[in-house]
């Protein structure tokens, strides 16, 4: 059977030939106009990034080349006493658009396993990090330091041909990948369980088996299988949102994928994106301690006026681009659904409870073109039942999961030649004088 390295040999010239043509045949063809909305309005709607792994409907949400998340739980391998999608095998159809075997998607899990060590110096770095550091801020410090052993950057310090740069630029993505549960899990150690020991890689175990060993619980199969899910589902969101965007942008400058990660990370730590899934349980949590255990929808009604009166968004719900219930918080909460103690967990019962009654209250509230909730509004839950109750760490786990996408790009990138991303801005008067111009 086919590497992972040889499945996109063979399929890189085909897609180079492809946009090569539509490049000259149709370069010229228009696809979409600029509204001054746009450009002052955060760019949304615009048509203006290439993307080849995912793309988003605001209506059925996510497909991962023509997949959609249900499509992938039923042909995309499992581990082998486990149903859920191996984030390994979302890694392979993100990058080269292919189903892999149960094979493939143990050999690139062994890949993993075997570079999955941390460098000493990293490992010391981050032992020296204060505990008082936001664990985001240290994910992001980690793997920019990783970039030492970058194979791109050495190779193009050595001199080498655009046409070799995504070999390199492959080389590195698989690295930082393989070596993100170690420095996770060491970040999550060393803040909030200090003294405990940290697990060697075990060579026969996934990506998510290892890191769930690392956090410390291996031995919960249903946390397990749940990071599993979860790290797939989150791995790529087509290329606007902030996190994926910025990689893109910052790997066009040829910086390193280490480089080019680490920036994404901190555009994922901010609260209106990455973050929520930390200010979700957050906010659910001051709910429950404030309303007590048997909450009315009334109760979470008033709660949520409350919220939104004082000015403060309800962190979990919204969209840029979706416009109906989040089919990756669909996805999370039929996990809970299957699990009878998920099921019965009186914080997961509180989010099901927010579901019913938040849409409604934003539909009044008027402002936000989205009332429905986004993954965020679910990720957190499973994680606090089965005792990870450190809400400030669970964005590190969506920082995980977000390299399979934003790294496949930069593999892509790379491959296709794209360009250093340079789009044209405009001063206030200048756009005021394109209005009166007209
Ligand atoms: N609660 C209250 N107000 C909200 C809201 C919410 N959940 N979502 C949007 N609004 C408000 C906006 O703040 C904006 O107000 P303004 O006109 O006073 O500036 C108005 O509604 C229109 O915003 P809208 O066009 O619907 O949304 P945007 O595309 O600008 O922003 C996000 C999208 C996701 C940032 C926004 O909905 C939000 O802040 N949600 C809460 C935070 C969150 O859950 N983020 C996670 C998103 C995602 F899943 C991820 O990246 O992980």
């Amino acid at each position: 059977t086919k590497s992972l390295r040889e499945t996109l040999e063979d399929i890189i010239p085909a897609k180079q030939e492809q946009l090569k043509k539509l490049k000259t045949e149709h370069g010229q063809t228009v696809v979409g106009d600029i509204k001054i909305e746009n450009i002052v309005g955060g760019m949304r709607g615009l048509k203006a990034m290439l993307w080849d792994a995912s793309v988003l409907d605001p209506i059925e949400g996510i497909r991962f080349h023509e997949l959609s998340i249900p499509d992938c739980q039923k042909v995309l391998p499992a581990a082998p006493d486990g149903k859920e999608i191996l984030p390994e095998s979302m890694l392979w159809l993100l990058l080269t658009g292919q189903v892999p075997t149960p094979e493939q998607t143990c050999q690139l899990s062994r890949e993993l396993a075997e570079k999955g060590d941390l460098p000493k110096f990293v490992e010391k770095l981050i032992d020296e990090l204060p505990q008082s550091l936001h664990p985001m801020t240290q994910l992001g410090i980690g793997v920019a330091a990783l970039n030492h052993d970058s194979a791109f950057q050495s190779a193009y310090e050595g001199g080498i041909k655009k046409t070799e740069y995504w070999t390199h630029t492959l080389e590195d993505c698989i690295n930082l990948i393989a070596r993100l549960p170690a420095l996770a899990a060491r970040i999550y150690r060393n803040v909030y369980k200090p003294g405990n020991d940290l697990p060697a890689i075990n060579k026969d175990l996934d990506l998510v088996g290892n890191y769930s060993n690392m956090l410390g619980y291996g031995n919960n199969k249903n946390l397990t299988e749940y990071l599993r899910l979860y790290i797939a589902l989150h791995g790529d969101h087509e290329g606007g949102n902030a996190s994926a965007h910025t990689a893109h942008l910052v790997g066009s400058t040829l910086s390193d994928p280490y480089l080019s990660y680490s920036a994404a990370l901190f555009a994922l730590a901010g609260p209106l994106h990455g973050l929520a899934n930390q200010e979700v349980l957050r906010w659910q949590l001051a709910m429950q301690k404030e309303l007590g255990d048997k909450i009315s929808h009334d109760d979470i009604r008033d709660y949520l006026w409350k919220t939104l009166k004082s000015g403060q968004v309800v962190p979990g719900y919204g969209h840029g681009v979706l416009r109906n219930p989040d089919p990756r918080f669909i996805a999370l909460q039929e996990f809970c659904q299957a699990h009878p103690d998920l099921k019965e967990s009186s914080i997961v019962q509180l989010v099901n409870k927010t579901f019913e009654v938040a849409p409604d209250v934003l539909k009044e509230h008027g402002k936000t073109k989205n009332p429905y909730p986004n993954v965020d509004a679910t990720s957190g839950c499973v994680l606090y039942h089965y005792g990870l109750t450190e809400f400030k760490y669970y964005t590190v786990i969506f920082g995980v999961s977000r390299a399979l996408g934003a790294l496949t790009q930069l593999v892509w990138a790379r491959a296709l030649g794209l360009p250093i991303e340079r789009p044209k801005s405009f001063s206030i008067d200048a756009l005021q004088k394109m209005v009166q111009d007209q």
